[in-house]
């Protein structure tokens, strides 16, 4: 996401609109009760000045987009941008359940047979990236690549030790290149 936001800055026209993104953007969901504004009581929840409040990763950057003008969801591979996108929404949702799996329930609550089924989802969703299964990794900068980025830097954050780059040279180079981008490395989480 914070990629995603640097990108936006980028290109917005005036210092006017990033003045507005920006205080859009500000946390301000610990002021005010999540579950009023997301009954899901979700993050990311953007608390926006005209269109209410905003809630799923997905829908917040599509009004970001929009906003800021990106062109991040081009007219032309629109469906394609979109599906890579739920699928790096979907790696990031199974690889957070693995961790809130063993951070949140009970040791005796726990189940490493489910842990194990959703790293299976991650792991088939990767392989498919790597065969080179989604044409709108390739091309100008999309809002799937930036999905991709960012759960793929999940991966390394909270699961390196399932070493995901492992047997997958096309997806780990591809991610290597995405990241040399100006903005994900101003952009690194501090962890
Ligand atoms: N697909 C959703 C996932 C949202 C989500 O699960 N957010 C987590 C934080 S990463 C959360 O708020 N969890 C609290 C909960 O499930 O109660 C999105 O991308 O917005």
């Amino acid at each position: 996401m914070g990629s995603f936001l640097s990108s936006i800055f980028s290109s917005a026209k005036t210092k006017r609109e990033r003045e507005k993104i920006s205080s859009q953007c500000a946390t301000r969901t610990s002021a005010l009760d999540l579950k009023a504004a997301n009954p899901l009581a979700k993050l990311p929840t953007l608390i926006t000045e005209d269109s209410g409040a905003l809630f799923d990763s997905r829908v917040i950057c599509r009004y970001l987009d929009d906003f800021a003008g990106s062109n991040l969801y081009p007219k032309e591979t629109l469906w394609d941008v979109l599906t890579l996108e739920a699928l790096a929404d979907g790696i990031a949702e199974s690889a957070v359940s693995m961790v809130y799996e063993l951070r949140l329930r009970a040791a005796h609550e726990q189940s490493h047979s489910w842990i194990e089924a959703q790293w299976a989802k991650v792991e088939q969703a990767l392989d498919a990236l790597n065969a080179g299964d989604f044409s709108a990794l390739d091309g100008p900068l999309n809002m799937g690549q930036l999905a991709l980025a960012c759960s793929l830097g999940y991966l390394d954050f909270r699961h390196q030790a399932r070493a995901w780059r492992d047997g997958r040279d096309q997806l780990s180079a591809w991610h290597h290149r995405f990241s040399q981008r100006k903005s994900m490395l101003d952009t690194q989480p501090d962890g």
